[in-house]
């Protein structure tokens, strides 16, 4: 296996870092923002949707969207609950991670991370990204102050799928993290679980 991935991207990180819990091995090719290595990808067309993360599978299959290279690893794997309807909340997660979180959390970060894109963080949208942000990280926090897990009683893809952008919703978006210490302890115990990487690899 071989996959295109953004070395300071939080999607591109939750694949590495099921692929490291899993203990699977793939060859990493880094395409990071704005670099010769991303736009050759895209004109080779090794990147379906012109974004990364992507899976290249050994038969040459191309798998794009960071949550559907998860389900796709965590088939039939610990990560992937057992019972249809934790398996439906668990894509819920996903969903929503997709649709609302990662557009706000993920944008916050990356408006002052990436400098091609300083431009966009005025005042006003920063601020505004910060109270959804808040609330967004609220609806995690309401889970997560009464249970280890997102979805049942252990560790599953929507749990990688979140921690993704949520690890570094304070350092890199400014968010306010304590106001939730139950996302601050399951961070950590993410951070415990055997086989687990940084988002710089260690
Ligand atoms: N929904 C996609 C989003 C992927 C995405 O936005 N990737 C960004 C990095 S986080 C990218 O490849 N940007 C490069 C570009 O747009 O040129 C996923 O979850 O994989």
């Amino acid at each position: 296996m071989k996959l295109y991935s953004m070395p300071s991207s939080g999607n591109s990180y939750k694949v590495r870092l099921l692929l490291a819990l899993l203990g699977r091995r793939a060859e990493i090719v880094d395409v990071e923002d704005s670099s010769p290595e991303l736009s050759r990808a895209k004109v080779e067309g090794r990147l379906p949707f012109g974004k990364a993360p992507v899976l290249e599978l050994d038969d040459g299959r191309l798998l794009p969207e960071s949550n559907a290279i998860l389900c796709w690893l965590g088939e039939g794997t610990a990560f992937t609950p057992a019972d249809p309807f934790q398996r439906a909340e668990m894509l819920a997660w996903m969903f929503w991670e997709q649709n609302q979180h990662e557009g706000v959390v993920a944008v916050r970060g990356a408006l002052q991370f990436y400098p091609a894109r300083r431009h966009l963080a005025t005042p006003e949208r920063m601020a505004d990204l910060l109270d959804r942000g808040h609330a967004l990280l609220q609806v995690m926090e309401d889970r997560l102050s009464a249970h280890d897990w997102l979805v049942g009683g252990g560790v599953s893809l929507a749990d990688i799928c979140l921690y993704g952008y949520t690890h570094s919703a304070g350092t890199k978006g400014g968010f306010d993290m304590s106001r939730f210490p139950g996302i601050n302890a399951w961070i950590a115990r993410i951070a415990a679980l055997p086989g687990y990487r940084l988002l710089n690899g260690a």
